[in-house]
C-alpha cells in the first residue's frame, strides 16, 4: 500500500534508508506533475461518517487555485437533537456553518451577506492574512449592517484547520451559532490517512421554551465565569453516531468553537495521537489519554478506536477545571458521539506513519520583552471586570506596539482565579517554558491557555503585515467584558519605539 505525498515531509535519512520511500517519492513527484497520485484508500465502511459530518461549502470558481463561495448569515431553524430544534443564528442555514476547504496557497473569495437583525463581520481565526481581511469592525473594516454585503478575498498561506466567526458582539453571536471550520489542506503533508473528519465542538444555551437564551444571562457573574451552553454539540448535533472499522486509523481535525466551554475529549481509553495544532503539523506526534482544547484551539489527531460490533465506544467530553465554580456540582461529562463498530475483521493495514515537521525555533536573542498581566478588578459598587495591563501599554488604550520584523517575547501573568485562552490575530507564536526555551514538540500556535495563577511565555515575530491586530481572551464573555487589547504593527509604532 502506498501512502500519498511522502516526499515533502520525509527526512533525507528516511529516504536513504528505505527503498520503498524512493518509490513513494517518485510517485509523489509524478503526482505533482499531474501524472497520477498515490492516494491512501478509505478503510471505513461506506457512509461511516454520514451521521456526524458537517455540511460543506460549494466552490463556484473553476480555477483550481481559487475557492469562491457565498456565505450568508441568517436566522434559521436547526435541529440540534432529534427532539430539539431552535431558531439559531447561522451561516448558510446551518450550525456549524459550512466547512470551507482549500489547499495551501489558494486564494479564497467569500461573498458575505448579512441577513441577521444585527451588524456583524467575519473573522478568519488563525489565517495570516492582510489586516483589511481580519474582520474586526472599525479596525479592519466597517461593520456589515443588516442587508449589506462584504467580499473577503485573501490567500491561505498555511495548511491547518482554521475557523471563522463574527467579531461583533462575539459572545452573543458565536453563542447563537455563528461559526464554521476552514480546512486548509496540504496534499503533500504525508499523513497518509484517507478517512478524515472535521469536528466543530461547541455548545448552545436554550431557555426551557426552546429559544436561545439571552447572551447576558446571569449578569456580571455570568460574564466573570464565562457562560457555557446547556447543549453540547459536535458538528451542531447533541449526539451523533458514526460506524467505523475497528482499529482503522482516522484523522480528526478538531476545533473548539464554544464561546466559553473547554473540551477534554475521552475515547474510553483509546489514545489520541496528536500530530498538529493551531498552525498545522507539529514537530512530532504526542499521545494523549484525553485531549484538552480551550476555546479557539485546534488539534489534528489520529485515532484508531477498536471494539466489537456489539460494544460501541462513546466519545465524551469530561469537565475541565478552569477555576472556581467551573466543575463543582456539575455532571462530570457530556456524551458527544457513539462509535459503532462495523461487522468484519479488525483493520490489518499498515499503521499510520510518524508525522514530523521541521520547525525552526524563533530566535529570542534581542527580542522585546512585553509583560502583561490579567486580573479581575472590582471597584466599589461596580460589577467585577477583567483587566489586562502592562508597562508597554498606552494606558487605557491597551495597545502594544511593534515594528515590522520585530520579535517579541510576551510574558502573560494570570492573576485572576480563572483560566484564559489568549488569542492573537494574524500571527503565529511559539510557546516558551519558564527558562525561555521553546516548548517541545515545537508548534505554531495562535491561541494558548493561560491557567489561573500562572504565567505563560511565547515568542512572536511580527512580519511585514502592518496594522492593528487584536489579542483577547477567547472566552468571549471575557473578551466582551474587557479582556482585549491590540498590537499596532508598523509605521505608527516607529516613533514610539525608538528606545528599543
Ligand atoms: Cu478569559
Amino acid at each position: 500500500m502506498l501512502w500519498r505525498g511522502w516526499c515533502v515531509a520525509c527526512t533525507p535519512r528516511r529516504a536513504a534508508m528505505h527503498p520503498a520511500a524512493r518509490i513513494a517519492v517518485t510517485i509523489a513527484v509524478l503526482g505533482l506533475l499531474g501524472v497520477g497520485r498515490a492516494v491512501a484508500q478509505s478503510a471505513q465502511p461506506r457512509g461511516w461518517d454520514a451521521g456526524v459530518k458537517a455540511q460543506e461549502a460549494s466552490d463556484t470558481n473553476p480555477d483550481p487555485r481559487i475557492v469562491e463561495i457565498s456565505l450568508e448569515a441568517r436566522v434559521a431553524r436547526v435541529d440540534i437533537a432529534p427532539e430539539q430544534s431552535v431558531d439559531a443564528w447561522t451561516y448558510n442555514g446551518g450550525v456549524p456553518g459550512p466547512v470551507i476547504r482549500a489547499q495551501v496557497g489558494d486564494r479564497l473569495i467569500v461573498h458575505f451577506t448579512n441577513r441577521l437583525p444585527a451588524p456583524t463581520t467575519v473573522h478568519w481565526h488563525g489565517i495570516r492574512l492582510p489586516i483589511e481581511m481580519d474582520g474586526v469592525p472599525d479596525v479592519s473594516q466597517p461593520e456589515v449592517k443588516p442587508g449589506e454585503s462584504f467580499t473577503y478575498d485573501f490567500k491561505v498561506p498555511d495548511a491547518g484547520l482554521f475557523w471563522y466567526h463574527p467579531h461583533v458582539a462575539s459572545a452573543e453571536q458565536v453563542g447563537f451559532g455563528l461559526y464554521g471550520a476552514l480546512l486548509v489542506e496540504d496534499p503533500n503533508d504525508g499523513v497518509g490517512v484517507a478517512d478524515q473528519l472535521v469536528m466543530v465542538l461547541s455548545d448552545m444555551s436554550l431557555v426551557p421554551a426552546g429559544t436561545l437564551e439571552p447572551a447576558d444571562a446571569g449578569g456580571s457573574i455570568g460574564t466573570v465565569f464565562g457562560r457555557e451552553g446547556s447543549h453540547v454539540l459536535l458538528n451542531g448535533r447533541e449526539h451523533s453516531t458514526m460506524t467505523v472499522a475497528s482499529g482503522a486509523p482516522q484523522r480528526w481535525r478538531i476545533v473548539n468553537a464554544a464561546k466559553s466551554r473547554y473540551f477534554s475529549l475521552d475515547l474510553g481509553g483509546s489514545l489520541f495521537r496528536q500530530i498538529g495544532t493551531d498552525g498545522g503539523l507539529q514537530e512530532y506526534p504526542v499521545d494523549h489519554d484525553t485531549l484538552t482544547l480551550a476555546p479557539g484551539e485546534r488539534a489534528d489527531v489520529i485515532v484508531a478506536p477498536s471494539g466489537a460490533a456489539d460494544a460501541p465506544l462513546t466519545l465524551r467530553s469530561v469537565l475541565v477545571y478552569r477555576g472556581f465554580g467551573t466543575i463543582e456540582g456539575r455532571f462530570p461529562y457530556d456524551d458527544l458521539a457513539t462509535i459503532d463498530f462495523a461487522d468484519g475483521p479488525t483493520y490489518s493495514g499498515p499503521p499510520p506513519r510518524d508525522v514530523t515537521r521541521a520547525i525552526v525555533p524563533t530566535p529570542v536573542t534581542g527580542a522585546t520583552a512585553v509583560d502583561l498581566e490579567v486580573a479581575l478588578v472590582q471597584a466599589p459598587d461596580q460589577a467585577p471586570e477583567y483587566q489586562i495591563s502592562g508597562p508597554l501599554f498606552l494606558a487605557k488604550a491597551k495597545i502594544v506596539r511593534a515594528q515590522q520584523g520585530e520579535t517579541q517575547v510576551w510574558q502573560v501573568t494570570n492573576k485572576s482565579s480563572w483560566s484564559h485562552p489568549l488569542h492573537l490575530h494574524g500571527f503565529f507564536f511559539q510557546v516558551l517554558d519558564d527558562k525561555g526555551e521553546p516548548v517541545r514538540p515545537l508548534a505554531w500556535k495562535d491561541t494558548v491557555n493561560i491557567p489561573f495563577d500562572s504565567t505563560v511565555r511565547f515568542v512572536v515575530r511580527f512580519d511585514d503585515r502592518p496594522g492593528s491586530w487584536m489579542f483577547h481572551c477567547h472566552i468571549l464573555d471575557h473578551a466582551e467584558g474587557g479582556l482585549m487589547g491590540m498590537v499596532v504593527v508598523g509605521d505608527a509604532a516607529r516613533a514610539d519605539h525608538a528606545h528599543h
